[in-house]
């Protein structure tokens, strides 16, 4: 058949170069990220500068927030151990510079899934936070909704999704305005606080955070309507499909894990349950988790780790912690919002 035909045509000509290659010594093959990461003994995550709930240092000096839970995670379910991360705290734009270097192996960050940076050498293994962005406004602000803002100075972030966002919405509502942009959010929150500019606009969640830090947040307010889609989760470089895939089913197995009622408490005994769907999630029978090139309990080891991804979301930014953040889209799909697992099959 002249297709099979063409295949294994092609499929010589690609092992004689891979031979030529091999015999000059000439080393194109990236490196597995993957294998690097057994071999270093280390998960090196790429995390947000400083956004309470996300990444940001305790009163001991330690970094915590669901940035640095789904490292640990990830350092579970690949080392066995989740202590074993290093954290490179990145500004969005050494962020994606530092993947396909290997300065990280994963940015655990708070970046959204866009078409252009997806095709652009950085690949979204799962969604982690179904975000939406807004804008805040002084308490005392006229604004109560983005119509208000006509004319008005807006703060963001430099190559953020930000700035097209705003580009494309004051422009089909014609609204006026003027966008200042800063390498930091702690920068653009500066120039707010010190009034040089009516707003800033990021994620509700980036906003939320940024309004945790504050002693006075009483004296600001997001703007009820949300004006994006953010779908945000961890980045890998391209061409890495191992690797890819231990980001996606880790953070997968504490989706799962919620869905299946298994929690950092009970996952030892539940390392017995009945349900099948819990012993394959568990690793307690089949091979998936052999199959994805770590230890076929990976997904036990993570949620021993942290917990379900229900449980990361209250310890981090849920309605008990300084964010007060609902579920809202983040829930379950079973109880009405868009966070499902890829099925364990
Ligand atoms: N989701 C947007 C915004 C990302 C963003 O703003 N991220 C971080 C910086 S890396 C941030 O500024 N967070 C708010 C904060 O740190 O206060 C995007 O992917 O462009």
């Amino acid at each position: 058949m002249p297709f099979q035909c063409t295949l294994s045509d092609a499929r010589k000509v690609l092992l004689s170069l891979t031979a030529i290659v091999a015999l000059a010594g000439i080393d194109t093959a990236q490196a597995d990220v993957l294998d690097d990461v057994k071999a270093n003994g280390v998960v090196k995550c790429g995390v947000t500068l400083s956004a309470p709930g996300f990444s940001a240092e305790n009163n001991e000096g330690k970094r915590e927030g669901f940035d640095i839970d789904l490292c640990k995670a990830i350092a579970a379910a690949t080392l066995g151990d989740e202590t074993k991360i290093q954290l490179t705290p990145m500004d969005l734009k050494t962020a994606f510079a530092g993947l396909p270097t290997g300065v990280v192996d994963v940015l655990t960050h708070r970046f959204t899934w866009t078409q252009s940076r997806d095709v652009g050498g950085l690949k979204f293994p799962k969604v982690m936070f179904f975000d939406g962005q807004g804008f805040v406004v002084d308490k005392k602000s006229k604004a109560n909704k983005i119509a208000d803002l006509n004319n008005a100075t807006i703060c963001t972030l430099q190559g953020s999704t930000s700035e097209l966002i705003v580009a494309s919405y004051f422009g089909a509502h014609k609204l006026k305005y003027k966008i200042v942009t800063f390498a930091s959010a702690e920068q653009a929150w500066d120039a707010f606080v010190g009034k040089r500019c009516d707003t800033v606009i990021n994620d509700r969640s980036g906003l939320a955070a940024r309004l945790a830090k504050l002693t006075n947040k009483d004296d600001y307010r997001v703007l009820a309507e949300t004006v994006s889609n953010e779908p945000i989760g961890p980045i890998v470089a391209q061409g890495q499909p191992r690797w890819e895939a231990v980001v996606r089913f880790t953070l997968n197995a504490l989706v799962a894990a919620e869905e299946l009622g298994v929690t950092q408490a009970n996952v030892d005994t539940e390392k017995s349950s009945p349900n099948p769907d819990v012993q394959r999630l568990l690793g307690a029978t089949g091979d998936l988790g052999t199959k994805l090139g770590v230890a076929n309990d990976y997904a036990y080891r993570a949620i021993k780790a942290v917990g379900n991804y229900g449980e990361v979301w209250d310890r981090n930014v849920g309605p008990k912690t300084a964010l007060r953040l609902e579920r809202g889209r983040n829930a379950l799909v079973a109880n009405g919002g868009l966070m499902m697992s890829i099925p364990i099959r």
